[in-house]
């Protein structure tokens, strides 16, 4: 059964000042990380058609807050902060480092993980750190390989296909696509990959939605398999 989940119903729900403080761990979440400047904001703005659902900045590391966004009934967007950024202190780097590990391996309702790249610069160390720690949790992870549109179609190409080749060697789902918030390159990849994750969420939801209007209705569910 496939279902349409409307993106632009998006909306914010909390900030968190780190992940200890984010609400309950339930339903499913997933968490789009990132560099700095790597498009992060931008990407969840075009994914929801919504203009300034996710501030974008051109002064990056200002944000230090986990945002949390409601997509629709138990799905969840969560918005990490930008890490890599040379002005932060080496302890607190070391300390968001430390937590993000720890919400990546212990925070059940994650169920995927977006990790956005320049195209242009990709694969940087904490990067590598994300998807390997997502890999070993046993949680798939999207890459984008974001502003393609700065790079012309043939080099475009062989970039995703190098990025892809070295995304075999963390042996997990890792699946990479390139992608252009101001281009709209990659988004339908970007929007059929959450639907796959967000699926569960919406099934439970559609089995209690049958099962309040049974409630309501005092009649039972007719068995579809011999009205055909
Ligand atoms: N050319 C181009 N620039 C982009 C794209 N996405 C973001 N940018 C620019 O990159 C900068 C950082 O974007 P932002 O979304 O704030 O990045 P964040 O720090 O990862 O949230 C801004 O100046 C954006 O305008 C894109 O798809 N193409
Ligand atoms: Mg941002």
């Amino acid at each position: 059964m496939s279902v349409k989940i409307h993106y632009q119903n998006t909306h914010f729900i909390t900030s968190a000042p780190d992940i200890r403080h984010l609400p309950e761990d339930e339903g499913i979440e997933v968490a789009f990380a990132g560099r700095s400047n790597a498009g992060k904001s931008s990407s969840l703005n075009r994914l929801t058609n919504q203009r300034n659902l996710a501030k974008t900045s051109k002064t990056p590391g200002r944000t230090q807050l986990i945002n949390l966004f409601k997509v629709t009934e138990g799905c969840h967007i969560v918005d990490l902060p930008g890490y890599g950024f040379a002005q932060v202190p080496l302890e607190m780097k070391k300390k968001w480092q430390k937590s993000l590990g720890e919400y990546l391996q212990k925070r059940q309702s994650l169920k995927g993980l977006v990790v956005l790249m320049d195209i242009r610069h990709p694969m940087k160390d904490l990067d590598q750190q994300l998807i390997f720690w997502a890999v070993d949790s046993g949680i798939p992870v999207q890459v984008l390989l974001t502003k393609a549109d700065k790079l012309k179609s043939g080099a475009r190409k062989a970039q995703v296909l190098k990025i892809q080749q070295e995304a075999i060697g963390f042996g997990g789902d890792v699946n990479v696509a390139p992608f252009s918030s101001l281009k709209g390159i990659g988004v339908d990849v970007l929007r059929n990959k959450l639907d796959t994750w967000f699926a569960p969420a919406i099934a439970a939801q559609m089995t209690d939605d049958v099962i309040e209007a049974e409630l309501v209705d005092g009649t039972e569910s007719v068995d579809n398999d011999e009205q055909q």
